[in-house]
C-alpha cells in the first residue's frame, strides 16, 4: 500500500512513522508513506499557501492553488506506481468530515493507496472540497489546529490492519465484533494483591472465551450503549442484557442507594479510578 500525504509540517510525521509498529510496517515494505510538503507549490517569491477569506472574518484560508498543484503531482506518482487504473482517493481531513470508525479503517486498508490532505488555519478554499476531495474524514468531534495529528490515526489505525502488521491480534479488536473488547491480564497472577481472574488461569479454552465474551458485552453495556444497537448478539445475550438493563433500573429508584448502570456516562470527569463491581 502507499500512503501520500499533503501537509504544510512534514516534519510533524518523522517520530510516528520511525518508530514502532509504523516503522515495521515500513521497514516490511507493507507501506510506503510519502510526504509532500504544500509549501513547495506555494505561489510566488514567498510561497504563499493562504489568504484572508472573502467576506471577512478571522483566520486565514488555505488557497486552492497549492493544494490542487500538490494533489495533481502526488496523484500522478502514485497512478506511475500503482497502475493508472487504480482510483486513488483524496481524502481531505478536516472536523467537518465523515466519522473516521474502524470500519472507514478496513475499507482504507484494502485499498493500494490513498491520498490524504491535510487542512490548517480557519479551513480550505470550499473548491477544494467540491473538486479536489473525494472524502473527508473526521477523527472526532474536538477541533485540531490542523489535520496532522488526524492523518497520523488515520494511518496508524490502517496499517496495523495490513496482513502481517499485527497479525492475528488485528482480530481481536475492539470494535471488531462491534463491542468492546475485553480484560487482559499477564504475568504475575498477584500483584500488590490484585488477582488476576480465576477463569483465566483455569486452562480450560471454553471457559475463558466464555469468561471474556461476558466481559466484553458487560463492558459495552456500562461504556459504550450506543454500540449495542448494532452489534452482533445471540438472542441470549441480548436477553442478559435486558436483565441488565432492568436490575439497573431498580437499581436507581430512590431508597436502593444504588447508582445504577451504566457506569461510564458521557461527561464523566477524568482521574477517579473506575469502580469495579
Ligand atoms: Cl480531521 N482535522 C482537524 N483540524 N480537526 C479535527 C479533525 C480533523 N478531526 C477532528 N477534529
Amino acid at each position: 500500500m502507499r500512503i501520500d500525504i499533503i501537509t504544510l509540517f512534514p516534519g510533524m510525521f518523522a517520530g510516528v512513522f520511525r518508530e514502532s509498529i509504523l516503522a515495521r510496517a515500513v521497514a516490511q515494505g507493507q507501506v510506503k508513506i510519502v510526504l509532500h510538503n504544500l509549501r513547495e507549490h506555494g505561489l510566488g517569491r514567498h510561497r504563499m499557501v493562504d489568504d484572508y477569506p472573502y467576506g471577512g472574518g478571522p483566520g486565514m484560508v488555505l488557497k486552492p492553488e497549492p493544494l490542487f498543484s500538490a494533489a495533481e503531482a502526488a496523484l500522478k506518482e502514485m497512478s506511475e506506481e500503482l497502475g493508472a487504473e487504480a482510483r486513488i482517493p483524496v481524502i481531505l481531513l478536516t472536523p467537518q468530515g465523515r466519522p473516521f470508525s474502524h470500519r472507514v479503517a478496513q475499507e482504507l486498508s484494502h485499498l493500494p493507496g490513498f491520498l490524504l490532505l491535510c487542512g490548517h488555519y480557519e479551513g480550505v478554499d470550499e473548491r477544494v472540497r467540491q473538486h479536489l476531495a473525494t472524502d473527508e474524514l473526521s477523527i472526532g468531534d474536538y477541533v485540531l489546529t490542523g489535520g496532522e495529528p488526524a492523518a497520523m490515526v488515520v494511518v496508524d489505525a490502517v496499517v496495523r490492519l495490513l496482513p502481517e502488521v499485527v497479525g492475528a491480534a488485528a482480530g481481536e479488536d475492539s470494535f471488531v465484533a462491534g463491542i468492546l473488547e475485553h480484560p487482559q491480564y499477564t504475568r504475575p497472577t498477584i500483584f500488590q494483591g490484585w488477582e488476576v481472574p480465576s477463569e483465566l488461569l483455569s486452562g480450560n479454552h471454553e471457559e475463558v472465551a466464555k469468561w471474556r465474551r461476558l466481559q466484553s458485552l458487560r463492558r459495552t453495556w456500562e461504556r459504550r450503549p450506543d454500540l449495542l444497537s448494532l452489534a452482533q448478539l445471540t438472542s441470549n445475550e441480548r436477553r442478559l442484557i435486558e436483565r441488565w438493563q432492568a436490575e439497573a433500573k431498580r437499581a436507581r429508584q430512590p431508597g436502593t442507594g444504588g447508582s445504577g448502570s451504566p457506569q461510564f456516562p458521557p461527561g464523566q470527569e477524568l482521574g477517579q479510578p473506575s469502580q469495579e463491581q
